[in-house]
């Protein structure tokens, strides 16, 4: 995204032309109708799930149930405890492969993945012969789909699930809305992040009108921390340093060794690099997380007027959003550490120049 410095008009028409959905009301139709027209739906939740995919996995089976259906929900890695307050939480089952056994009427639906690699390993081949209903506001979304339902303007996956049900007339039950509203809590960061629009707040309005109690998910979900995680926090951000024109990049990083001393464990990690963002001038964060293979896990975040998180990440092999976004490098850290240095620099240089 080649954002120039455009002056904030304010109005009404620069609101809705930034929220304009490419999802069409028709097409929010024909995933309610390729869902109905399934016996049995699969939900697929990509790698590391989370709160947007546990959400709208929680909702669609609880909307599956209602509808007569037999439900499953798998993905590849385990299930993060703070969100077992959802309703059928239980149900979701690791599985690292999946074969596609080719039974009329099951429907592969993917949710918030923006590539089916993403989702439960060895997918690609297995999957041959499957329906596969798409359905993401990831912008780097591949369509991989055979229906594909991809909204970038959309917050989060849990806005689209919600149009859909609204536009197809199902009817959202209490437990709905609150899976619902915690995919939308997590993905705009409590309506913070720039992906929050009118029409995000028209979906949260519309769910705590059917019960919801946000008071019940901020608790479940932020106020949570172990006193080890808060250490581990403490280290990073001690370690915080600023570089680059008017010092607006920050990174920290953090090692096995620190998770050792801390007793803190990978998951303590989320969040933190939205701290780095707090720094005055501070535009564009990086987190690097040495996990327990020795990969370099690598988080992007990013402010407007800056070089966008995600144009960062495809230059290492990852992806995301323009916000928000995260890559995966091979060890050192170190050499982690410049890569990534070098990658922001030259993005930045080229998107300077654009802006100019
Ligand atoms: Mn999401």
């Amino acid at each position: 995204m080649k954002a120039k410095h455009t002056k904030k008009t304010g109005t009404a028409e620069a609101a809705s032309a930034k929220t304009a959905s490419p999802v069409s009301r028709k097409l929010l139709l024909e995933v309610a109708q390729a869902l109905d027209g399934a016996s049995s739906w699969i939900l697929f939740s990509h790698m590391k799930m989370d709160g947007d995919a546990i959400g709208t996995a929680a909702a669609l089976i609880e909307a599956g149930l209602l509808r007569g259906k037999s439900v499953r929900w798998i993905g590849p890695d385990p299930f993060p405890p703070v969100y077992s307050f959802l309703a059928h939480a239980e149900s979701y089952t690791v599985q690292k492969e999946f074969r596609f056994s080719g039974v009329e009427g099951e429907l592969c639906v993917f949710l918030d993945s923006s590539n089916e690699d993403r989702g439960v390993k060895g997918l690609r081949g297995g999957i041959q012969g499957a329906f596969i209903l798409n359905i993401d506001h990831h912008g780097d979304n591949s369509r991989f789909g055979t229906l594909n339902c991809v909204d970038p303007t959309s917050s989060s996956t849990a806005e689209l699930v919600w149009r859909v049900m609204k536009e197809a007339g199902w009817p959202i039950t209490p437990c709905i809305a609150e899976s619902l509203y915690t995919g939308i809590v997590a993905d705009t960061g409590n309506f913070v992040f720039s992906n929050t629009s009118e029409r995000t707040h028209q979906a949260a309005a519309d769910l705590l009108g059917r019960g919801v109690d946000p008071t019940r998910i901020e608790t479940a979900l932020r106020q949570t921390r172990s006193l080890e995680g808060m250490h581990l926090w403490g280290v990073a951000l001690e370690r915080t340093c600023c570089w680059g024109e008017g010092a607006q990049f920050a990174m920290t990083w953090l090692s096995q060794k620190d998770f050792e001393q801390t007793g803190a464990i990978e998951p303590d990690t989320e969040m933190l690099v939205n701290q780095l963002l707090l720094v005055r001038g501070v535009r564009f964060a990086v987190l690097f997380v040495e996990e327990e293979g020795g990969a370099v896990k690598v988080s992007l975040r990013s402010k407007e007027g800056t070089v966008s998180a995600v144009t960062v990440a495809h230059s290492l092999g990852g992806g995301g959003h323009p916000r928000a976004s995260g890559a995966r490098l091979t060890p050192p850290l170190d050499r982690a550490v410049q890569a990534v240095r070098g990658a922001v620099e030259s993005a930045y240089a080229e998107w300077a120049s654009a802006a100019r």
